[in-house]
């Protein structure tokens, strides 16, 4: 094999090209593991100025690539080796793609002469990946300028997702042609298309109980101040999926709650009641069950309403924000809502995700309320999957974009931990916390090794019930027992020390209070152990 440290200084080659690119499109992390066919590029990017992150294991630095790209807004990058290391990778890869998030995932091969009959760590990731991503490729020197712009360009384009590039280790050090020429990397253009036999203007005037439900695409094209000056201007209620949290202040008036969150069948009826829903850029792939409500809707959003999960008689098709002012600039009637009616449906809400509370005992809800308490604001939460992820998606009152990283289209835990230590990095001025299932916990656990080595201050929050909860309660439903949900608990302040970190245990509100105190003076990571009850999923979910 060739010698790394002279092919990387190798100027114009194929590694040094890739590298070139990623720094041009602001690339500042690659999250990876190391692996024999991809030392070459390792030295190329660090060589640009690139961190390299080592993650612990490849599926973790896939969710750390994720999340630095829903933390910061441009493409995410991870790198991972052939065979076991691109298999690993896999699972966060189609979380990517399907939590609609750009990243450019990259794994090495055996060298080309060997590709094709060689057996041991071989395996083809062209059909492997191809399933779980937008566009599988494997980078050659000859095509290499022409195959990294077409692959940047595909992870950020509407819908965004995941990329994958095969490399034979030989290509690293080949000469690549062609400079630096980054394409567009704007997820929109800014043109609209107007779909439908009536004018979907109309349509909304028409409507009495309008309701908005924003979606990723609305986060994704910051279209944020178009929601709230068509909510204002026309008084319309603004529910928001989970993946898009933010992208509408949660004080405002005219906040109507996240979807399908704690205390979701009032968000439902809000909806069921309503006589018109406009869907801004609201993606199916966040609904957890299908479309209950036969309330007519108006879609809106960057791609056509081709998954059909809703009928939609009218369309509106480009960027989510200008469709948006498009529609203020037209309305004309009376606001349809008054807040009043609003908060009285947003106090509806509260009483449902509050409802099953235990006196006494360290409550979910109390969680998540004393966690955004104690977090100063600009704090960016990011969470696991499970019980605990359904309710802090609906508690924890949210007021900017891209400051809450909820995977919600693959759902796959063991996200809350490296999201947290790739948002710390990504955005470095921002307090970082993570609430996690202790389920999810343990499946990423020793990446905290990895935020104590790098000095990242991030708090992990784990809700220690002992039960792969959200799953029980289902067991529990259709009369199981819980057969393999119940697991022993782990001693995470003990973890905590081994692994670098503060740790602190908490079974009573007050104990969390002092645990979670003096959040933004800290500079080592903290793990607290919250030791809940976890009876009160039982009346939500
Ligand atoms: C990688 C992965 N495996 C399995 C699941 C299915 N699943 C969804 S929620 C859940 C339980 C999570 O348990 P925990 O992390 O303790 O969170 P809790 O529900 O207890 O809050 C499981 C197993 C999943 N979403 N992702
Ligand atoms: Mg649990």
């Amino acid at each position: 094999m060739t010698q790394p440290s002279e092919s990387a200084r190798v100027p114009g080659s194929t590694a040094a090209l890739l590298a070139g690119y990623l720094r041009a499109a602001g690339v500042r992390h690659v999250f990876g593991y190391p692996g024999e066919s991809v030392i070459d590029v390792m030295e190329a990017v660090t060589g640009q100025g690139i961190g390299l992150v080592s993650a612990v294991r490849e599926g973790t630095a896939a969710f750390m690539a994720e999340a630095a790209a829903m933390a910061g807004g441009g493409p995410g990058v991870c790198l991972s080796t052939l065979g076991p290391g691109s298999t690993a990778l896999l699972n966060g890869v189609a979380a990517a793609t399907l939590d609609r998030v750009p990243v450019l995932a990259v794994s090495g091969q055996i060298e080309s002469s060997r590709e094709q009959f060689f057996t041991h760590q071989v395996v083809d990731h062209g059909r492997m990946f191809a399933p779980v991503s937008k566009l599988a490729l494997r980078l050659e020197a000859a095509s290499a300028d022409t195959v990294i712009r077409r692959a940047l360009r595909t992870a950020v384009a509407e819908r965004p997702g995941a990329v994958h590039l095969t490399v034979t280790a030989d290509t690293w050090a080949r000469p690549a042609d062609g400079e630096v020429r980054l394409p567009p990397l704007a997820p929109a253009a800014a043109s609209a298309e107007v779909y439908g036999d009536d004018e979907p203007v109309r349509t909304l005037t028409a409507a009495r109980r309008p309701v908005i439900l924003a979606g990723i695409a609305a986060l994704r094209g910051a279209a944020g101040p178009g929601l709230v000056r068509l909510a204002e201007l026309a008084g319309i209620p603004v529910v928001v999926s989970p993946m898009a949290k933010g992208v509408f202040p949660e004080d405002h008036p005219y906040f109507a709650g996240v979807l399908d969150m704690a205390g979701y069948r009032v968000v439902w009826d809000l909806l069921d009641g309503a006589d018109l829903i406009l869907a801004a850029g609201f993606d199916p792939v966040e609904l957890i069950s299908p479309w209950p409500v036969s309330t007519p809707v108006l879609h809106l959003d960057t791609v056509p309403n081709t998954d059909q999960v809703y009928p939609a008689a009218h369309e509106l098709v480009g960027p989510v924000g200008p469709l948006l002012g498009w529609l203020s600039a037209r309305w004309t009637g009376e606001p349809r809502w008054d807040e009043a009616a609003v908060a009285a449906h947003r106090d509806r809400l509260r009483a449902a995700w509050l409802a099953g509370r235990t006196a006494g005992r360290l409550n979910p809800s109390d969680v998540v309320t004393i966690a955004r308490a104690a977090a100063p604001p600009g704090t960016i939460l990011a969470t696991d999957v499970g019980s605990h992820k359904l309710m802090a998606g609906q508690a924890w009152q949210a007021t900017e974009p891209r400051s809450v990283l909820i995977p919600n289209g693959l759902s796959a835990m063991g996200f809350g931990v490296p999201a947290a230590i790739a948002a710390r990095l990504t955005r470095p001025g921002r307090l970082v916390l993570a609430l996690v299932g202790d389920g999810g916990f343990a499946m990423a656990a020793t990446e905290m090794r990895i935020a104590a080595s790098l000095g990242l201050p991030v708090t992990v929050v784990v809700f220690a019930d002992n039960s792969l909860n959200r799953i029980e309660l289902r067991q529990q439903s259709a009369g199981y027992p819980p057969t393999a949900t119940r697991m022993d608990g782990m001693d995470l302040v003990a973890l905590a020390e081994a692994t670098g970190c503060d740790g602190a245990r908490a079974d009573t509100p007050a104990a969390l209070e002092k645990a979670l105190s003096g959040l933004a003076a800290r500079s080592r990571p903290l793990i607290v152990e919250a030791r809940i009850d976890p009876t009160q999923y039982e009346t939500q979910f």
